[in-house]
């Protein structure tokens, strides 16, 4: 370990490492903020550090889980992160919302919201990245599950919020996918509509207060629904079948329940298979994302590209060049280039 100037000394690749091993937090929160940098000499020294660690990954179980603002994913990561810890299990938070909409504000309410949690020390939450567009969030998130698990979390919870692509980014980076949901307004519908419920693996309403009769009957009413719903989609899985279920966050009740319809989805799908073939699909999926990004930045920043570009746009402007035409000679100048450096 050595001091550059900075209060902070600087961590090694061992550094990383070990402090990793070991389950140190403030390690891990430094090698996710590695891993979030842009800065070349992070870059380099995030890949090493991935590369090292990646024997120590993938033993955890990864749950996303999403829903609309306001549903109450931050109260019920508290009470499952505590459920868990209290069956003896560590347990780490990522958030993912790119949207770059969420203030100080709210990310200090969320700190509140799992104020026990995040203070547990079987626990890690990590509060979400304030910007950064969806891709380089998706990246960074994947590495820091891998971190996570490296430092000896056995669960890591994915939180996103309900709105658009952000789910599909976490549903492509999690073992198992729960969406929360809200009784009445019109809400079942939504969700029916949006097709959410054709990629949950479970449906969870939530806010079904023990105490609140009509509130607790009218949760039990829309999980019936989602359920008639589930049972006539095909679903994604040949080894599962989608539940509805019904939870307080507020008041933890019904916890344990969605837990245990965790494992029980994780059950089938290992024993099937599929639990294996999902990981590998995403990480093939991911592969070819990060390539078509790759090659595509190459091809951008090409010098020959980029001075024929803007005649090749002229050219289509004034009707004498087909977009398609324009693509080839673009990738023959690319390729040329290619050639000559070789
Ligand atoms: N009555 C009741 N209120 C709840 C329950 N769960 C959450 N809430 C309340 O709902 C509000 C929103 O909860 P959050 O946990 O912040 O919701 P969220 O989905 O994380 O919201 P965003 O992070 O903004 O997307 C808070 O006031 C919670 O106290 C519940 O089970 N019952
Ligand atoms: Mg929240």
């Amino acid at each position: 370990m050595t001091t550059s100037g900075s209060t902070r000394p600087t961590l090694s690749l061992d550094d990383f490492d070990a402090g990793l091993q070991r389950g140190d937090r403030s390690i891990l929160a430094r090698s996710i903020t590695l891993v979030e940098s842009s800065r070349p000499a992070d870059r380099e020294l995030a890949n090493s550090l991935l590369e090292r660690v990646m024997p120590n990954t993938g033993n955890a179980l990864r749950v996303g889980i999403s829903g609309v603002p306001g549903v109450g994913k931050s109260t019920f990561i508290e009470a499952l992160g505590l459920h868990l810890i209290d069956t003896g299990k560590r347990v780490a938070v990522l958030a993912i919302d790119p949207t770059s909409s969420r203030t100080g504000g709210s990310i200090l309410g969320d700190k509140t919201r799992m104020l026990n949690l995040s203070q547990h020390k079987h626990a890690y939450v990590r509060p979400s990245p304030t910007s950064g567009e969806l891709g380089g969030v998706a990246r960074t998130s994947r590495e820091s599950i891998l971190l996570c698990e490296a430092a000896g979390y056995d669960v890591v919870l994915v939180e996103t919020v309900g709105v658009g692509q952000s789910e599909v980014v976490v549903d492509s980076m999690v073992d198992c996918f729960m969406v929360l949901m809200l009784a009445g307004a019109g809400d079942e519908l939504q969700g029916i509509k949006k097709g959410i419920i054709e990629v949950a693996d479970l449906l969870v309403v939530n806010k079904a207060d023990p105490a609140d009769d009509d509130r607790s009957l009218a949760a039990r009413q829309a999980a019936a629904l989602y359920q008639r719903a589930l049972e006539i989609i095909t679903p994604r899985s040949n080894a599962w079948s989608p539940r509805a279920l019904t939870c307080s966050a507020l008041h933890s009740h019904g916890i344990a329940e969605v837990w245990q319809s965790v494992c029980d989805f994780q059950n089938a799908v290992t024993a099937s298979g599929e639990f294996a073939t999902r990981r590998n699909t995403q990480q093939h999926q991911w592969l070819w994302a990060q390539l078509e990004d790759r090659l595509l930045t190459r091809f951008r920043d090409n010098k020959a590209v980029k001075e024929k570009l803007q005649d090749i746009q002229k050219a289509i402007d004034n009707g004498e060049l087909s977009a398609s035409v324009a693509a080839d000679r673009l990738l023959e100048t690319y390729d040329s280039f290619k050639s000559d450096e070789l």
